[in-house]
């Protein structure tokens, strides 16, 4: 047993004898017996338990908070630094950071996981079970988020000064529970644990005015300027979280912004004897930050997610010009040498009225100034090009809320569609589709227009995303100004999604090819020279082998489900979305079934079918389609006749924790959205790192990755894009294709006879009568060609070792992949931000 009843009487020297009594390197040093000393001081001054109910969840708290103490320094130091060299700064303005555990992250990145683990054990705890406390901060829906997230973590990495903004939302994206086949949602609040990471900064706190409205008056100078007359004001108050780089000293800041109600405003009511006004008061300024919303929702144009992007932003901005103007007293013209604001997708676009609105009204700056540091200031990334996804608010709405705001934006709007006319006279056409403002369907103020209308800068997130963009919502725009336009094809970090969720790889890359690659992640390719080696191989295999074995525990413990980890493992994780196309692959796992049942001596490779994401809560189609995927797995997983070579599992509430342990366990990656739809995809490249081989469409950065992989590592099938746009051009008529394949429909015929819900023809059907009178996303045009290529990837299976090279090959070929190198990108071709290493003396 450890001392845990007397946790300060821990050496005062360790075993190399360096200091770690709580006044010297408790708070800073790296040693085991330092953050050995650390934990046992925190147990007594943070958590103050007793020895006797310590659990590991108190452990992981008293590590996470010795973690925090070693990130301190280099935070301060970085920030320091930064406001005395002067240096430009990157702001990444998001609704969402969808961030992860970040104990394991943390340890990783100062270098410091063997000394924890060592340290953990000395007092009888295991470094695995303390991590598996820890909770995730789910405050983001998917990729955007998690964008945001590897941005910061390469931010730090390659030590560009940068500050995440964001929201503190008190919940995150839901618990997804799956009941009777359904996803049932329950509340995130991941808070009541409490946050070792966050330190709360309520001297840092800003003003946010909403609703009523404006005035004009004559300053003291006789010059005629515009007064907002809020009918609400709230308070935002920071959270700020440190983003430790790998090891680097930078340790950058993600700053969250949580509501609170202005306390001279409650103040007021609580005078006059109304204490439950101000109560009330308080309880609405409150809910701004108080829950995330749900993309794909239909009734998305909330007033209270207008006001929560607002919020944030403005909050935002006034942080980064009370800096700039404390910092060396820099004047306001400089502001664009000083920080680049980059844009996550249009939530924060209105961040380009609100920088207009601070630098007039309140800085004074005549409108030409204003809109000059404005533009060369933001840069816009776009993530969709699907229409019913781009941001519009009502006209009225918007008015009602932010007054001053639509005042700017119709005054940007005139300007702007001056230019328009003087650039293509006579074409009114034109003006109405570039105008700010949508007037079909009622008006509305176009987000993204805004946002392109404010940049320098504006960039898609794959190569063919960002051709694309260029060519249809707004190409009006590029034929405008084409020198805004580029591409930065998203990156994901390979410190948490190879180094920290597969460390069997990891020893093995460091084995076979030596340090360094984890920071310049196209060194895998040294990993090419090994493919023809046997030995290699089977080491390959066997870390994959492991991790599959990780991972179907993890299933069995969750639901029950046996896998065999030798079979292969097919898997889609992504939120379930019809362009997605999760049915397309519920398709051919009937197809299969129906293989099976039909021909009782038919043997196939077998195959584990592995899904997981989330519908929103509103997106019917999405939640049936979750219905169909679990249905058909209850069948088949039941069924001896084919559960000896298929099994089907839905794994509940897919999330950065979880996936930890999906990516590396993956044979075969499914990324098979309809082509032109999605605009990159992160998650295809977390599985090609993972030595996944991916069957898809040339979609998003698929397309990159075939060409990075090789074609002949790649297993494609579908119509191209151009091809999508011809068939539903021509007339799209699914029904063609049940009539001239057999296979589908029967396929279809099993889902519409109730195969898979005991009989009941009802609970599926909107889901075939959609496919086949509707399918707006062409998955029946694409099934044979899926469904073919899927009988080729079980065929190239039973060929191990080629496998085996294949997936060598996607690894030793992902170097590309690294946000590592989108964010070079972003800092060298955007944002003009240099690198800046932090000296702790
Ligand atoms: C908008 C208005 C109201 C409520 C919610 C939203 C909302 C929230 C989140 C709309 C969209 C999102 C998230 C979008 C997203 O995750 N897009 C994905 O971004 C990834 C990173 O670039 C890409 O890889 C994916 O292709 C893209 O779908």
């Amino acid at each position: 047993m450890t001392d845990l009843a007397n946790p300060t009487s821990g050496e005062s020297l360790g075993v190399n004898g360096s200091a770690v009594g709580p006044t010297g390197q408790t708070r800073s040093g790296m040693s085991a017996d330092a953050l050995r000393a650390a934990v046992r001081d925190h147990l007594v001054y943070s958590i103050a338990r007793p020895a006797a109910v310590l659990t590991p969840e108190h452990y992981y708290r008293a590590l996470s908070l010795a973690v925090r103490d070693r990130m301190q320094k280099r935070w301060m130091a970085t920030t320091q630094d930064w406001l005395d060299l002067s240096a430009k700064v990157t702001c990444y303005l998001s609704a969402e950071f969808l961030m992860g555990p970040q104990l394991g992250n943390n340890l990783l990145n100062l270098g410091i996981e063997k000394q924890a683990r060592e340290a953990l054990s000395d007092l009888g705890q295991d470094l695995d079970e303390v991590l598996a406390c820890e909770g995730e901060p789910g405050l983001g829906n998917g990729g955007l988020g998690r964008l945001a997230a590897c941005y910061l973590d390469s931010l730090a990495t390659l030590e560009r000064p940068s500050i995440g903004y964001g929201i503190r939302y008190e919940f995150g994206i839901f618990r997804q529970e799956i009941s009777d086949g359904w996803q049932v949602e329950k509340t995130d609040n991941w808070l009541v644990r409490g946050n070792p990471w966050e330190i709360d900064k309520p001297d840092a706190s800003y003003v946010v005015n909403w609703g009523g409205h404006t005035e004009q008056y004559e300053d003291v100078t006789g010059r005629l300027r515009v007064r907002w007359v809020p009918q609400r004001v709230l308070q935002g108050v920071s959270y700020d979280t440190p983003v430790q780089g790998y090891g680097v000293n930078t340790c950058n800041t993600l700053t969250l912004w949580s509501a609170r109600a202005v306390e001279s405003f409650a103040l007021e009511a609580f005078n006059t004897g109304d204490f439950y006004k101000a109560v009330d008061e308080e309880v609405v300024s409150e809910t701004v930050s108080k829950v995330l919303y749900p993309n794909d929702e239909p009734e998305a144009g909330k007033r209270l997610r207008l006001l929560q992007q607002y919020f944030f932003v403005t909050c935002s901005l006034q942080d980064i010009l009370s800096i700039h103007l404390k910092r060396a007293h820099l004047p306001l013209h400089r502001l664009p040498d000083k920080w680049a604001i980059q844009l996550n997708d249009t939530h924060p676009s209105i961040a380009v009225a609100e920088l207009m609105r601070l630098l007039i009204d309140e800085h004074h700056l005549a409108w030409d100034d204003a809109w000059d540091l404005t533009v060369r200031t933001f840069g816009y990334t776009n993530h969709t090009l699907l229409p019913e996804a781009l941001e519009t608010w009502p006209l009225r709405i918007f008015g009602e809320a932010l007054p001053r705001h639509l005042e700017l934006i119709y005054e940007i709007n005139d300007r702007f569609l001056d230019e328009v006319r003087a650039r293509f006279p006579g074409d009114e056409e034109r003006v109405s589709r570039m105008s700010l403002i949508g007037e079909d369907g009622g008006k509305s103020v176009r987000m993204a227009h805004l946002a392109t209308v404010g940049s320098h800068a504006v960039n898609g997130v794959a190569a063919l995303h960002s051709e694309l963009l260029k060519q249809s919502v707004l190409k009006d725009f590029y034929e405008m100004w084409p020198e805004r336009f580029g591409n930065v094809t998203n990156g994901v970090t390979p410190r948490r999604f190879l180094a920290l969720s597969n460390p069997g790889l990891r020893a093995l890359i460091d084995d076979t090819i030596g340090p360094g690659w984890l920071t310049d992640l196209e060194r895998l390719h040294g990993l090419e020279s090994f493919v023809d080696d046997p030995a290699f191989r089977l080491r390959w295999r066997e870390v994959k082998r492991a991790n599959k074995s990780r991972l179907a525990e993890y299933v069995h413990s969750i639901t029950g489900i046996e896998l065999d980890p030798t079979w292969m493992f097919d898997v889609q994780v992504k939120r379930i979305h019809e362009y997605k196309r999760q049915h397309l692959m519920v398709l051919h796992i009937i197809a299969l079934y129906q293989r099976l049942k039909n021909n009782p001596g038919l043997t196939i490779p077998p195959r584990a079918f592995i899904f997981g994401g989330k519908a929103a809560p509103g997106y019917f189609m999405a939640k049936r389609i979750i219905k169909l995927i679990t249905a058909v797995g209850d069948t088949i997983n039941a069924d001896p006749e084919v559960n000896r070579c298929m099994k089907l599992v839905f794994l509940p509430n897919f999330n950065v924790k979880n996936a930890h342990l999906v990516y590396p366990a993956a044979n075969l990656s499914e990324q098979i959205s309809t082509a032109g739809k999605e605009a990159s995809g992160t998650g295809n490249m977390k599985f090609m790192i993972n030595g996944a081989v991916t069957i898809g469409t040339l979609d998003g950065a698929n397309v990159e990755i075939r060409q990075e992989a090789g074609a002949e590592n790649f297993f494609l099938f579908g119509l191209t894009e151009s091809q999508v746009e011809k068939v539903k051009a021509d007339g799209y008529r699914p029904l063609s294709h049940v009539e001239n394949d057999a296979e589908l429909a029967g396929v279809l015929e099993l889902i519409a006879n109730g195969e898979f819900t005991h009989g009941d023809t009802e609970v599926l059907r909107p889901v075939v009568d959609n496919l086949v009178h509707h399918d707006p996303f062409l998955v029946l045009a694409d099934y044979r060609s899926y469904v073919d290529c899927q009988d080729e990837v079980s065929r190239a299976w039973l060929d191990r070792d080629a496998w085996s090279r294949m997936s060598i090959r996607n690894t030793a070929r992902s170097g590309k992949f690294s946000s590592d190198r989108a964010i070079r990108e972003y800092c060298d071709e955007i944002w003009g931000v240099r690198p800046m290493s932090v000296d702790l003396e």
